[in-house]
């Protein structure tokens, strides 16, 4: 997979250059490409924004450094792809005003052959940038979360991280990727529960003894209840999606006692 990253501080993306990621891009699994936006300026101060117009708090990044920094991108990228590249990328420009950036993104990300990263400042980039690249190719304005940021950097991290641990050979163990708790196939819709490992006791604290019992039935029982119990407790609006269809009498009995309302047995039907 090919990335292009395309913001004013490059320096952000050092740790990129290590761990998981570093490693998939020493095997070639991964081509990163971080670009300084400046160098498609042509004014001695390297001006990259400008007044909103219409009034208002901030600085807009201007459209004419983004589209010749694009385009150059672009026109470097089919240059040096084999005849099986794509001409084009898919545009991800991370913004708190995008679509929710969710583990079903990262996966449909994770098998696309080229990704752009766009990294906006201040107040934003000039809508039309987005317009423009939008007839040509797919751009998406994707947030990472309800908070804000001083600049889409991070959130490319975040997303990079997210997108590279799914692709073939990058994680260690190949069960890993699809055992989280956002995967489709995993415990849907549940959040993973508490994990423990060595000593059984640690300052007082016990491992629950079920997991020591090496029963199987019952530690895949408790284990459900956990996750139960903590989406619960942390995200009702992913308890309240939950489909009364994929609980069992256990599950409602559990539920009941959390004093947590589900409809009926045949809900769904
Ligand atoms: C992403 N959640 C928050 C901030 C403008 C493209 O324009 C802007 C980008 C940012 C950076 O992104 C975020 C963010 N997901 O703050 C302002």
């Amino acid at each position: 997979m090919r990335l292009d990253i395309v913001s004013i501080f490059p320096e952000y993306f050092s740790p990129l250059d290590v761990s998981l990621i570093g490693k998939a891009r020493e095997r070639g699994t991964l081509d990163v490409r971080v670009h300084q936006l400046r160098d498609w300026t042509h004014d001695v101060h390297k001006t990259v924004d400008d007044t909103p117009y219409g009034g208002g708090p901030g600085m807009v990044m201007k459209p004419e450094v983004w589209g010749e920094a694009i385009d150059a991108v672009i026109a470097e990228g089919a240059a040096d792809g084999d005849d099986e590249a794509p001409a084009a990328p898919r545009i991800i420009v991370p913004t708190p005003s995008g679509r929710p950036f969710t583990q079903e993104i990262a996966q449909e990300l994770a098998a696309e052959p080229w990704l752009l990263f766009a990294c906006g400042r201040y107040e934003g980039i000039d809508s039309r940038v987005m317009r423009e690249y939008g007839t040509r190719m797919r751009v998406d304005e994707l947030s990472i979360g309800d908070y804000v940021l001083a600049g889409g950097e991070v959130a490319v991290l975040v997303m990079v991280e997210a997108i590279g641990r799914l692709l073939p050979g990058v994680l260690g163990n190949v069960h890993s990727a699809v055992d989280d708790s956002f995967a489709p196939g995993a415990m849907r819709n549940l959040l993973e529960g508490p994990v423990f490992t060595k000593p059984p006791v640690w300052r007082g604290h016990e491992v629950p003894e079920v997991l020591l019992s090496g029963h199987h039935g019952k530690i895949a029982r408790w284990r459900r209840d956990e996750a139960l119990r903590r989406t619960i407790a942390n995200r009702p609006e992913l308890a309240a999606a939950i489909d009364p269809a994929t609980l069992d009498k256990h599950d409602r009995k559990l539920l009941e006692e959390l004093a947590f309302r589900v409809g009926p047995e045949d809900m769904a039907h």
